[in-house]
């Protein structure tokens, strides 16, 4: 399946009906009065997270999303159907922005979560509502407001617990299909992996979301490789994996630059908690193992686990510690949704 995680969409609510201006005429009736029926609201254009997506690519095909206009009220006091609403069905995590891309209109975490887009129009009232006591054959009825149109731009955040980091050919997608059912494809040169990708990772009988986005080089904030705008997709993990390649030369300074990209990303990357692993310890030897460690333990500040995705070396614990990290920050967060003020 593709991925897009940008689109730009046209949306259009109905318009509501017209109200109508008729009166009773029956044999023997006189002055059988107004009875000009409402018109029906226009349809609203509604965005909805559902679960199984995790991409926007149908709205590279279908841009524009029009709802349904109101009906026209008749005599005999018949209202006008509603015009129906219509779903833009989104992957959860998607942000929905105004034209400019700024201005935040909602943003869809949870399965089911909706947002209306534009709202309907109102239907017109028809000639039986303006009946009053002075006025008995009122001639007036409302015409239905117009629907509203606005340009919107979708920005798909993936949700993950974890983020796996790194240079390109640190053996990312490798560990992600080693612990998933992910296939990512893996190649030994740069850049193979084109676009994030999730998997279901499990340790202990529990499970969590990790995704494997594209490698990070120094100056990909300035656009370099495929630049940083992969990181989007991490932005929500509570915690990522930092892969470091055992066989490049130094291991320290290959963490360095991805610390440094990620600093000059913002967006709170630098802040999150990090989990650092050699990676590729199947083809070192000790020796070589032992060196790069100490590296990485003087760039990062604290010793890395050693692992190896090839052989699942060392991985258990690479997700053990996630899990852990990951429980915690649930924790931390669940109290504070549950307090609630009594009193
Ligand atoms: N010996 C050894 N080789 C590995 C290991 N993990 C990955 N590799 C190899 O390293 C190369 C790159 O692996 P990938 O998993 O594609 O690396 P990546 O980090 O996803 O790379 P990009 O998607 O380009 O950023 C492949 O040739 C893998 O076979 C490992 O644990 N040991
Ligand atoms: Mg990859």
């Amino acid at each position: 399946m593709k991925f897009l995680d940008e689109a730009k969409v046209y949306i259009r609510s109905g318009d509501g009906g017209n109200g109508c201006v008729s009166f009773r005429r029956e044999k023997f009736i006189e002055f059988g009065g107004p009875n000009g029926g409402d018109g029906g609201r226009g349809g609203d254009v509604i965005a909805e997270a559902v679960d199984g997506l995790n991409t926007l690519i149908d709205y590279r095909y279908q841009q524009h999303f029009k709802a349904r206009n109101g009906r026209a009220g008749m005599g005999k006091d018949r209202h006008g159907a509603d015009g129906e609403d219509i779903f833009m069905k989104v992957p959860v995590g998607t942000q929905i922005y105004e034209e400019d891309g700024e201005t935040l209109l909602a943003d869809l975490g949870h399965v089911g979560e909706r947002a209306v887009l534009a709202k309907g129009g109102n239907g017109g009232f028809g000639n039986a509502h303006f009946k009053t006591s002075t006025n008995r054959a009122p001639r007036r009825a409302n015409p239905g407001q117009p629907g509203n149109e606005r340009t919107i731009r979708l920005r798909l955040k993936l949700i993950a617990d974890a983020g796996i980091v790194g240079l390109p050919n640190a053996g990312k997608s490798t560990l992600l299909a080693a612990v998933s059912a992910a296939k990512p494809k893996i190649a030994d040169y740069p850049f193979t992996t084109l676009h994030p990708q999730l998997g279901v990772a499990s340790i202990d009988g529990r499970e969590f979301v990790l995704a494997d986005i594209p490698g990070l080089i120094e100056g990909a904030h300035e656009g370099l490789g495929l630049g940083d705008r992969f990181l989007g997709h991490v932005e929500r993990c509570r915690v990522l994996l930092h892969l470091v390649d055992g066989t490049g030369d130094h291991a320290g300074k290959a963490y360095k630059t991805v610390r440094s990209e990620l600093e000059a990303y913002g967006e709170g990357l630098a802040e999150k908690p990090e989990i650092v692993a050699l990676n590729k310890a199947d083809a070192l030897s000790q020796e070589q193992i032992k060196e790069q460690t100490v590296r990485l333990r003087r760039a990062a500040g604290k010793a890395p686990l050693v692992v190896s995705g090839a052989t699942g070396e060392g991985v258990p614990e690479v997700l053990r510690a996630l899990v852990r990290i990951i429980g915690e920050a649930q924790r931390a967060e669940r109290p504070r949704a549950a307090v609630g003020w009594e009193p």
